[in-house]
């Protein structure tokens, strides 16, 4: 799977809640500190419209009634306190299951029920601002540690042998999950303040170039998570902040997901309402769902569907196109419509989709067929466009 989001923040946020309501996989959830201990790999969607709405024929299996989901891997990690990254709490082992996230979604306790170490207190008592400015500090100070590991001796080497710095900075972080090219992005704006070599940063220097890092290697969005206790002051002070904040109840989106698995309601993830379809329910049933349904009204959905498709649409910048074999009737060899949803980073060229489908279909590539307009692709990919690869393998 191309995409991976981490769910990240202090103990007791809902990370876990936020993590099952997505994945529908069985994990613990508690109202106390270090329920998860070990990460939780699953996989959770992104939402958008099924192409196969523009088809006057055929019959497409691959989505709710022209709603597409395409999967992305999800990681629900062990809550992080502040000195994470020297080992306090669960420590900094904890800190590498983000090494394969591509992006974090922070999930804050927007409620101000849980203190800075996730202890429950009185709700708004905890100030929500406090956990930004700490999530930061430990990611940037766990990329830091791992950097100055060997830094004499590496930056030496770079000075020595004229080595490229962002390749010697991406392999040092490569179990961080630090690219070339987010670590030359890093440097770029590293060197408009600093313009030592390598060998004469000092530490405030390496921190500075480590929070560099940490904003290119791992963008982040802020799942406000128990918006429905949540004052609404706590929700507007987050928005003031310079990220994207989703106010979510990862535990109305979980009740919701498990009435619709149970058949006692319709719910497709991301609908700003749902409609109950069973005639078995109790009052009490019938009446906690009334409750959810006025926050949807409330808050616009549950935000879980919203925060996770921001993370990937907006933050990833990714677009999902639809490879065919028949351009007319969008299918592929065996007549399934539309079989296959790919992610791919806007900008992308249908070439790029051809080595993403298969290394041999790349080599091979002769053109691509745009199958709505029926035309030679000669144009960058957009999000929603299905097309036929023509390939000499
Ligand atoms: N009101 C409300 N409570 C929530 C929401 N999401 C989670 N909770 C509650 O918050 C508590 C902690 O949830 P978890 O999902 O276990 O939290 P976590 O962040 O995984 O915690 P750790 O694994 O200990 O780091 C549980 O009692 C949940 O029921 C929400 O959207 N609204
Ligand atoms: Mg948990």
């Amino acid at each position: 799977m191309s995409i991976s989001i981490a769910l990240a923040g202090k103990p007791n946020s809902g990370k876990s809640t936020f993590f099952k309501s997505a994945t529908l996989a069985d994990v613990e959830i508690a109202n106390y500190p270090f329920t998860t201990i070990d990460a939780n790999h699953g996989i959770a969607h992104v939402r958008t419209s099924c192409p196969c709405t523009d088809l006057t024929s055929g019959h497409c299996t691959n989505c709710r009634n022209g709603v597409r989901f395409v999967p992305i891997a999800a990681i629900d990690v062990a809550g992080l306190v502040p000195d994470a990254h020297i080992g306090r709490g669960l420590g900094n082992a904890f800190l590498d299951n983000l090494r394969q996230a591509q992006a974090i979604i922070h999930v804050v306790d927007a409620s101000g029920g849980t203190d800075i170490e996730g202890n429950p207190v009185e709700i708004g008592e905890h100030n929500p601002l406090d956990d930004i400015g700490f999530l930061e500090q430990e990611l940037t100070l766990w990329l830091f540690s791992i950097l100055k590991r060997n830094w004499s001796r590496l930056s030496k080497r770079i000075q020595a042998e004229n080595l490229k710095t962002e390749v010697v900075i991406a392999d040092q972080l490569t179990g961080a999950g630090v690219t070339i090219l987010q670590a030359k992005a890093a440097l770029t704006r590293f060197g408009e303040r600093c313009s030592k070599p390598p060998h004469l940063w000092d530490d405030s220097e390496m921190r500075e170039l480590s929070d560099l890092l940490r904003i290119e290697s791992k963008p982040m969005i802020i799942a406000a998570n128990k918006a429905d206790i949540a004052p609404v002051e706590n929700i507007s002070r987050l928005r003031d902040l310079n990220y994207t904040v989703v106010p979510t109840s990862a535990e109305a989106e979980l009740a919701l997901r498990m009435a619709d698995k149970s058949g006692a309601i319709r719910y497709v993830p991301g609908d700003l309402s749902f409609e109950i379809i069973s005639d078995k329910l109790s009052d009490a049933q019938i009446h906690a769902l009334g409750r959810i349904s006025d926050m949807l009204a409330k808050l616009g959905g549950t935000g879980i569907q919203q925060c996770i498709n921001a993370a990937v649409f907006d933050l990833l910048d990714q677009i999902v196109v639809y490879p065919v074999e028949d351009e007319a009737k969008f299918t592929d060899k065996k007549g399934n419509v539309l079989p296959d949803a790919f992610l791919m980073k806007r900008g992308s060229t249908a070439h790029d989709l051809a080595y993403q489908v298969h290394t041999d279909i790349g080599e091979g590539f002769l053109y691509a067929v745009d199958a709505r307009q029926r035309m030679r692709m000669g144009r960058e990919l957009e999000d929603g466009d299905v097309v036929k690869i023509v390939s000499t393998r």
